[in-house]
């Protein structure tokens, strides 16, 4: 008799109507056969889905070019399809989910034809971690299979481990015919069921990522009683040889990856990478926060990586392993047949075809590599991979850092009073937009902890979501938010970043292990700048206070933003987050009781 895996891959089947169905197990033999295939016989128009890169310089390294409409996320074209308009939230676009389907089930009716479609088995966090998921995605294309075997943990054993349940995670994806007018993203949240057509891009196709592990997750989190989290997750180790583990919540394109892999500008520290995107937070028996990263792969932003922003990417992808490396959208050295982006070392090689295809011309303003241009590689190649990383239990977190990318305004660290004052922090953070989804960059939008694009339900409910985890929490960590994109009077960045980030980290350590004392300023705690260590950094003192500015005036205007923000989810904005709204409020219309402004 057919398990409820087998039947439900014949209905897709039935509606899609692929040539051929080709169960993936997840063995090296089989990427490179459908690297093969990809390289031979799938195209996007005439352009093979890989091509060969240089294997000497880049073992195992394939290039992609995407269709040109296809290169970020289409936040206007997802949608969350809940029976309930109101549990979406107004962050999120709503569809009624018979309405989606029945949309969904037009488009999807042949778009395999003449394609195979691959059953991909695959495990979100370690096959033995009480917290993991077991998935199936299907696809119909080779770039997503590979891709996919490199981001997750894939292998025949999640069918046995599936075996007769009907509750697996379920995702539905084909590139249809590119159209944008003809793509969606629709999430099913009461169904574990992602269902996607018309796009390949990272974000749209990879449907274990940011539609389960985010959206659909977050939801299962609210339900179950944890968090599924837009974060990285990286130990630091001091020069005693002790790691304290912090997770940290970034928006896209705004330096995650570099974080988890930091370079460590201070002798004697050293990062180690656990993850770089997303964190699913649990509640441990011993009242503290434990961390897993349902991921296996990095899928990072590659203009402006190189051996000064970020070393040990440069050497993950160039670490030979039995996972391929993808490379996306990048230029291309046609002498060489390397892959190519800007602010990678060395000069500007003299034939570059672009992301497009074209014959670069160095003279114009066009980029060769487009913005969103991606690298996709195993974890396992990281050089700062953490020896915990494996654990099923996860590691167990003291800090939680939340930031965004804000040219004014925010400190460059604060310390929260508490959980419900960094859930308050969390909650009003804003950042400015980036290349990672397709809307206007640079424009201020609230992101609160980098989860405005991934959070499958209504972000009031997310608010107080989180207030009640901290209230199980009998050793919660300390919540910071952090701001490295601070600029001075001529629009330079203030703070150098990348490795020097440690700087900041080693006070958030101090601070976990109360080795140092801070200032009380209205948005938090600040270090004593005598703590925070700056030798042979070269910022002037000026530059140093200009990092803490807190101008009242401005913070009056950005309250006002932030009412407004809260105020969109009605009264599921808890209260909590008003008290402390108000709180801040006050402190700037009295002028400051916590002292500072
Ligand atoms: C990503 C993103 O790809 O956040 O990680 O857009
Ligand atoms: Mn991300």
């Amino acid at each position: 008799m057919a398990t409820p895996l087998e039947k439900w891959v014949e209905e897709q089947a039935k509606l899609t109507k692929p040539d051929k169905i080709y169960w993936c197990d997840g063995s090296e033999d089989e990427a490179r056969r459908l690297i093969e295939i990809g390289m031979k016989e799938e195209k996007i128009g005439d352009v093979p889905i890989f091509q060969e890169l240089n294997q000497k310089s880049w073992p195992n390294a394939y290039y992609h070019r995407s269709h040109p409409t296809d290169v970020a996320r289409t936040e206007h074209l997802t949608y969350v399809c809940h029976p309930d308009k109101e549990v979406a939230g107004s962050n999120n676009n709503w569809m009624h989910p018979d309405e989606a389907k029945e949309k969904m089930r037009k488009l999807s009716d042949g778009c395999m034809k003449g394609r195979t479609m691959y059953v991909l088995p695959y495990m979100m966090g370690h096959p033995d971690s009480p917290y993991a998921k077991a998935c199936i995605q299907l696809t119909d294309v080779s770039y997503v299979a590979v891709s996919m075997r490199i981001m997750t943990r894939m292998s025949k054993e999640i069918i046995e481990k599936i075996g007769t349940r009907e509750d697996f995670v379920k995702g539905l994806h084909s590139v249809g015919d590119f159209d944008p007018n003809k793509r969606f993203i629709m999430h099913f949240p009461d169904e574990h069921l992602v269902w996607s057509i018309g796009s390949g891009y990272g974000g749209n196709a990879l449907l274990g990522k940011k539609c389960f592990s985010l959206r659909i997750a977050s939801w299962l989190g609210f339900q179950e009683g944890w968090l599924a989290e837009h974060m990285v997750i990286l130990g630091i180790e001091d020069p005693k040889g002790n790691v304290t583990y912090v997770t940290a919540a970034l928006p896209s394109a705004c330096g995650k990856t570099n974080l988890a892999m930091l370079e460590s500008a201070l002798p004697g520290y050293k990062v180690w990478t656990l993850g770089d995107d997303i964190a699913w937070l649990n509640v441990g028996p011993d009242g503290r926060l434990w961390a897993i990263n349902p991921e296996a792969g990095l899928f990072g932003v590659a203009p402006g990586t190189s051996m000064k922003t970020n070393p040990n990417m440069l050497k993950t992808l160039k670490a030979a392993n039995f996972y391929p490396t993808l490379f996306t959208n990048t230029g291309l050295d046609i002498d060489t047949n390397e892959p190519w982006w800007e602010g990678l070392d060395g000069a500007v090689p003299k034939n570059l075809i672009d992301w497009q295809g074209k014959v670069w011309d160095s003279s114009s303003n066009s980029k060769a590599a487009h913005p969103n241009s991606r690298f996709t590689v195993s974890i396992n190649n990281s050089p700062t991979l953490s020896k915990e990383f494996d654990n099923p239990k996860g590691v167990p977190i003291s800090a939680i850092i939340l930031g965004g990318r804000r040219t004014q305004l925010i400190p460059l660290v604060t310390e929260s009073f508490n959980w419900q004052h960094g859930v308050y922090l969390g909650a009003q953070t804003g950042s400015e937009t980036t290349a990672a989804a397709a809307h206007q960059v640079g424009q201020l939008r609230r992101d609160p902890m980098a989860m405005l694009p991934f959070c499958g339900y209504n972000m009031g409910n997310y608010f107080q979501h989180w207030l009640n985890i901290g209230k199980k929490l009998t050793q919660p960590p300390k919540i910071f938010s952090v701001n490295w994109f601070r600029v001075d009077d001529e629009g330079k960045f203030i703070w150098p970043g990348f490795g020097e980030n440690i700087r900041v980290l080693k006070w958030i350590v101090d601070r976990v292990h109360n080795r140092v004392k801070a200032e009380e300023t209205p948005l938090g705690l600040v270090p004593d700048m005598r703590d925070l260590e700056t030798g042979g950094l070269d910022i002037s003192k000026e530059k140093l206070a200009k990092l803490f500015e807190i101008n009242a005036e401005s913070w009056k205007q950005e309250l006002q933003d932030i009412e407004k923000f809260l105020n969109q989810f009605g009264n599921r904005t808890p209260s909590e987050i008003w008290q402390e709204h108000k709180k801040l409020s006050e402190q700037f219309n009295n002028n400051g009781e916590r002292g500072g402004a």
